[in-house]
Formats: structure tokens, sequence, C-alpha cells
């Protein structure tokens, strides 16, 4: 669409990824004016960016999908169980042509200010390309894991190579062959990257701070009867994920203190060797609760690490003990070959962990001991401000002309991830205190958000009102549930991005809702059954 000044709208989308597309596509049908903005040139968002080498989802595609349309649903085949980028961003594009949305998103396009009007009680939103919009609602389908961590380092903009952030790699191929490359980070990102490059590049050079556990992934390519059979199941894994733990299609099934020592391992090995995040998500809970049932799932998924790497050396930079952490309290990634790729005479791995890099030269990277890397091309695989990154990048201003950049800076608090007190008709997604990326199956949980947000403002226009907001007393609620429910669990006690230690100075709590999406999902349906006891409406 063209840039349009002064228009008037009912809803206004930010985003056109996984929650924004069918966040439009449901207002759309409600009957709104509503239109998405978008900053990327096309669909997809977090599959938009994100087209690193190997980026690929570590849920299953078949429970990824959209679950609203069966249609949608069987008309798309995924070829293998868990896609790549190129595969899943093609599939929001098949959406996005079979409901006929791309009409509504404005491309190119990034929100720059949001000010709420109190006397109006509408917001107007301000894009990169001059448009001001007047609209009633802001709902925000920025993502989770949407704001880079890219300016990490001195001197950056002196390299004299090649110097790229995964999610903003480039659209045209970069070619690695023969040169010195550089990874940053091995998380869940940098360590596709890493098992993606290595038999690419000239040299590989892995710069690992915090050791990270990780499960071995099974990818198997589908047959058209492995498709048939999974849409087979359409209406159980519809009518069974959104009310599971995690939003997968496991849920917990053994408790650690009903197993024998020897039934406990068999689980353990069995589970595993699903190469799913099965044994994450679907082993035994009490690994997030107790110390000891922590300590021996953790020893369990360490020594298949060990049992990989052929140097004690690499098991000191790759493999957490579990001093350093439990299993599962940090974001858990799932490999294929990553423990493989050391043993190339090609790549070598650096412990940054008590030897920080301190500055980017223009030949490469330089280490707090002095040691310099001559590098080509460095990757920075360094993460992301979670949740609250995304809407702090934008001026948001809510009642009073308070700024939500400044209220998340001292202490990160929403209503059930939906809203945030203060800050009237903007509806959230993918923002703290709602199950999210680290604790849910990204689709699973928007779509239950972006449906929730789709019923309350029907209710609003049913009922005649036209503001909602939450209270003070129903966000202090929310909190103070959630911090509860995190605080019984471990994840608090060690740093991640979970916790917001990523980022310098951010306030930390748990940023993913633990309580599982199947009793959030709950807690929301109960709330609107309720009358929306935590909310005002006028
Ligand atoms: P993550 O999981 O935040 O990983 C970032 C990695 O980068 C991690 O290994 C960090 O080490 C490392 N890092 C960050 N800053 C530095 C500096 N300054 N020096 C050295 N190393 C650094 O991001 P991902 O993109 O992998 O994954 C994010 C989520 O996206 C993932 O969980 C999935 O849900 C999808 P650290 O652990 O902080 O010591």
């Amino acid at each position: 669409g063209d840039n349009q000044a002064g228009l008037e709208l009912d809803a206004v989308v930010m985003g056109a990824g996984v929650a924004g597309l069918y966040q439009l596509y449901q207002l759309r049908e409600q009957g709104l004016r509503v239109r998405a903005y978008e900053e990327g040139t096309g669909v997809g968002g977090t599959w938009y960016w994100n087209r690193y080498p190997g980026a690929r989802f570590d849920s299953e595609g078949y429970i990824y999908q959209y679950l609203f349309s069966e249609e949608l649903y069987k008309e798309w085949s995924w070829s293998e169980k868990f896609p790549g980028q190129e595969e899943v961003e093609s599939w929001l594009q098949y959406v996005t042509d079979k409901l006929d949305l791309a009409k509504d998103i404005q491309f190119s396009t990034r929100v720059t200010s949001a000010h709420f009007d109190e006397d109006r009680g509408r917001w107007t939103i301000r894009t990169s390309r001059g448009d001001v919009i007047d609209t009633q609602f802001f709902i925000t389908c920025g993502g989770m894991l949407s704001a880079p961590q890219q300016n990490v380092f001195e001197g950056q903009d002196t390299f004299h190579g090649a110097i790229f952030h995964t999610s903003r790699w480039p659209k045209e191929p970069v070619d690695l062959e023969g040169k010195r490359v550089g990874v940053i980070g091995i998380g869940a990102t940098g360590i596709q990257v890493i098992q993606t490059i290595a038999d690419k590049v000239g040299h590989l050079t892995v710069f690992a701070r915090t050791p990270q556990y990780t499960l071995p992934m099974k990818n198997p390519k589908y047959t058209p009867e492995d498709q048939a059979a999974y849409k087979e199941r359409f209406q159980e894994i519809k009518e069974t994920i959104p009310h599971t733990f995690a939003g997968f299609a496991y849920d917990w099934e053994y408790t650690w203190e009903e197993c024998t020592p020897e039934k406990r391992n068999e689980i353990l090995e069995e589970i595993y060797a699903d190469g799913s995040l099965k044994l994450w998500l679907a082993s035994f809970a009490e690994i997030f609760f107790y110390e000891d049932i922590s300590r021996a799932v953790s020893e369990f998924v360490r020594q298949k690490m060990c049992d990989r790497l052929k140097d004690p050396q690499l098991v000191d930079i790759l493999v957490p003990t579990p001093d350093d952490y439990g299993f599962g309290t940090h974001r858990v990634p799932l490999e294929r070959n990553y423990f493989e790729v050391y043993h190339r005479d090609n790549v070598e791995a650096v412990s940054v962990r008590n030897n920080k890099i301190t500055e980017v030269l223009p030949e490469g990277l330089k280490l707090a001991d002095g040691t310099v890397y001559e590098l080509d091309v460095i990757i920075m695989a360094t993460g992301f401000d979670a949740g609250t990154g995304a809407l702090k990048r934008i001026d948001v201003r809510g009642r009073g002309g308070r700024s939500l950049a400044e209220d998340w800076n001292t202490d990160i608090r929403t209503t059930m991830g939906l809203m945030v007190e203060g800050y009237p008709n903007m509806l959230t997604t993918a923002v703290p205190l709602a199950p999210s990326a680290a604790l849910c199956n990204m689709t699973t949980c928007l779509q239950q958000q972006t449906e929730w947000i789709s019923e309350t403002i029907k209710m609003l226009r049913e009922q005649g009102k036209s503001v909602i907001e939450p209270t003070r007393e129903g966000q202090d609620a929310w909190v103070e549930h959630h911090d509860e429910l995190a605080n019984a669990t471990l994840v608090p006690k060690t740093d991640s991005w979970y916790m917001g230690s990523n980022v310098p100075g951010k306030p930390r709590r748990l940023l993913s809702y633990i309580g599982g999406v199947g009793t959030y999902r709950e807690k929301c349906r109960e709330e609107a059954e309720a009358g929306y006891p935590s909310f005002r409406t006028s």
C-alpha cells in the first residue's frame, strides 16, 4: 500500500509474522478497519529475519501450524519433521496468499511511535514512512526475539571484513568459502550456524562463553504417507496441544519419585532417542523443581554430550556441569552433528568465559589476555533483548505521557502478557509474563493470545464500550502469581535471556510464564468469562 497520512482505523497490527498475520485475519473477519505494518519487505517475522545458514525449527512443523482452519492445515505439507527457515517462510507466504492478507499489510514500514490520547481514548501511530494513523486499538505482534543484541563490542564499526548478526542476515547469498569465520555465541542460533557452515568455510573459530546442554535432533524426511498420517491427526492435535504444558504434541508423562532408578534410566534413554525437545518439556516435571533430580538428569545429558567429544578440552568449553546450572533452566537447543564438527581440522573452539572478548579490531577479535584472532567474517549469534526489546525500540506513550521503555527499564510488568496497566487499548502478544518462546511452542501461544485479543475487542463492541485497561490491582495480582510460580522453580537461580540477564541493566524477572500453556489458557478464559475483573472498561 501507499504511504497514507491521516488514516483512521479501528486497529493497527504491528508486525506480519505468525501472530500479526492471524490477528489481522481475525479482526478483518470481525469487520474492523484494520491494517498491519511490517518492517520487512515480506511476511514471516522471525522467519523473515532469521535467514542465517542453518536456521530451522526446533518444534515439529506439524504442531507449529495454525489450527483454526482444517483446510489451511491440510493443504500445506512439510518436507521433513523440523523444516528449515526457507520452508517456514514459504508456509507463511502460502497462508498470506490463501487468506488474501497482503492487501492489508504495509511492508517496509516500521512503527516508530505510538501515543495514547487520553481525551479521545485513541492511539496515534507514526511510521518510518511518514504515516500518521489514528486508531482505537494498537496491537503489538512484534515478536519475543526480534530486537537483536547487535552492537555488543567496542570497535565493531572498524572491522575490515563483514560482520552480521544472525537475525539480520542478508537476503543475498554470503560467500563464506575459504574465509576465516568467527562465530560468537553458542545458543540455539550459534549451534545451527556452526554445524551448518563448518564444512563450507576456510577456518571456523567458535567463541564460546557459557556451555550449553543440547539434545540431538532427528529430522526424518517426510514421504506422502508420513504427511497423510500427521494430517489425519488434525483433530487430535487441535484438541490436545493447546492444553499441554508447552504447547507441543507431548506432555509430562512420568514422575521421578515413582520410578526405580532402572526405570528412570530406561525412560530417559527412550525419550532421548525421540530426537526432539521431549526430554526437556515432557519427561519429568520435577527437573524444574528439585535440585537433586535436576542434577541427575543434567548428568544424563552431560554424559551423552561427553561421549561424542574426543578431547577433554572441548568438554570443558562446550559441556556444562550441574554446578554451572541445571538442564532445562536455559533454552535447550536441538543439534545435528554439532559436536562432531569440532573434530574437523578447520574448526577451533575458544572459551571466552574467563577470557572475555574485549574489542573488535580492523583485523579481527581481541580477547582480554591480548590474543588476537584474525578473521574475514564475524557472525554475531549473540541473541536478543527478549520480550521487551520490540516495544522498547518504539516510543510508546500511555496515560500521562508515561513511557513504556522507561517503565520496563524500572520493572517488567504486564497483565497476563496481554495488556499493560497505563496503556489502554494496547493489546500485546509475545511480551513478558505470558508463556512464550522459552516455554511454549510459539504458534500455540500466539494463536491463543491473538484469539483472546479478538474476543476482547468483540466483547467491548457488543457492550458498547470503547476502552479497556488493566487495573493496578489486576496487574499486581498477575505479576505476583507469575513470580510465585517462577520462584518455585530452579530457573531464576541461573542467568540467561530467560531472566533478562543477557541485557545489561535489564530488570530481572522470568520473562515467560511457567505455569504451563494449558493453565495459562484457562486463566485467560476465566478472566473473560468472569467479566474481566482485572480490567476496567468504559
Ligand atoms: P541466546 O540463546 O541468547 O545465545 C546468545 C549466545 O551469545 C550465548 O552463547 C551467549 O553467551 C553469547 N554471547 C552474547 N554476548 C556475548 C559476549 N559479549 N561475549 C561472548 N558471548 C556472548 O541467543 P540465540 O539467538 O542463540 O537464541 C535465542 C532464542 O531464539 C533461542 O533460545 C530460541 O528460542 C530462538 P552466554 O550464554 O550469555 O554466556
